[in-house]
């Protein structure tokens, strides 16, 4: 209850930040979109990641306001880096639960994009493999229905979507977890799943995505066996936003 009650007074605040961690498009060279990540300036405590909060969050039914702010804070934000950063720049944002079961999702969405300017490709939606694999054919009808969405398959690594779902469903784009990544080059385990979903990927006509990249092997691993973009500590740490156009923009 202190929990939810902090989280509603730290919506009314403006204790919620969102950081982004950019994504490098490994054939171009260069970084191409970010992906959001929310934290929390929680007075007298510090600041706190969603693992520490969202399950409050949801819980309490907050999850619902603070999914609102975070993808109205992105857009603003978006809409401003479009004169900085090109028209092409995207933001990925993490989808709950909760925020997926909500009949009207697409139709809210689609105006917080119109009301900054923005067309849905702008903004990619990542829901884990996990969400989507239970929300199948319930919360998951309203966004799969709209096409007109980016999805993205998030932390994938379980293989909890059939290879059906993942041609059926209006998927664009898997997100391989930092646990695959983590094994590579030399976990031939690792290395074998990582190969296998970039051949399902290409097969499929998806984009891959590789997060928790650390070291220029797993890079390399990456780039040879034909990864789209790469997200990890070796590229950069999650950033504040006013840091993210002078890292963009940097020369190689
Ligand atoms: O930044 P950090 O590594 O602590 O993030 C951990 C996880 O928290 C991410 O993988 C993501 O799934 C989740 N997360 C981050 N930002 C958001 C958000 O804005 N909304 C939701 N629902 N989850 C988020
Ligand atoms: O839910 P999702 O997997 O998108 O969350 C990504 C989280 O992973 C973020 O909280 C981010 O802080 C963290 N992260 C980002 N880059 C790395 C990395 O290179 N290694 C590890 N271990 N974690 C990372
Ligand atoms: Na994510």
């Amino acid at each position: 209850q202190e929990l939810t009650a902090g989280l509603k007074q730290g919506l009314l605040r403006g204790e919620f930040e969102l950081l982004y961690q950019p994504l490098l498009d490994l054939k171009r060279a260069r970084f191409v979109g970010a992906e959001a990540l929310l934290r929390w300036h929680r007075p007298t405590v510090g600041v706190l990641h969603p693992a520490q909060f969202l399950d409050v969050a949801e819980t309490s039914g907050l999850i619902l306001e603070i999914g609102d702010w975070v993808l109205d804070r992105l857009c603003a934000q978006l809409a401003q880096w479009r004169w900085v950063l090109g028209e092409d720049f995207f933001v990925c944002a993490n989808l709950s639960a909760a925020q997926l079961r909500r009949a009207d999702f697409a139709g809210r969405f689609r105006r917080v994009l119109h009301s900054h300017g923005l067309t849905s490709a702008a903004v990619r939606l990542e829901v884990s493999e996990s969400i989507m694999a239970q929300e199948l054919g319930r919360a998951l009808g309203d966004v799969t229905a709209a096409t007109d969405m980016y999805l993205a398959v998030d932390d994938v690594s379980q293989g909890m979507l059939s290879l059906r779902n993942i041609s059926s469903l209006p998927i664009r784009s898997l997100k391989l977890d930092h646990s695959l990544v983590a094994g590579l080059p030399n976990d031939t385990l690792s290395a074998q799943l990582v190969e296998a979903l970039i051949a399902i990927g290409r097969t499929f006509g998806l984009s891959v995505v590789a997060e928790g990249v650390e070291n220029a092997e797993q890079l390399q691993f990456l780039r040879q066996r034909g990864c789209d973009y790469c997200q990890g500590f070796l590229l950069s740490a999650p950033v504040a936003a006013t840091d993210l156009p002078g890292l963009v923009n940097a020369p190689e």
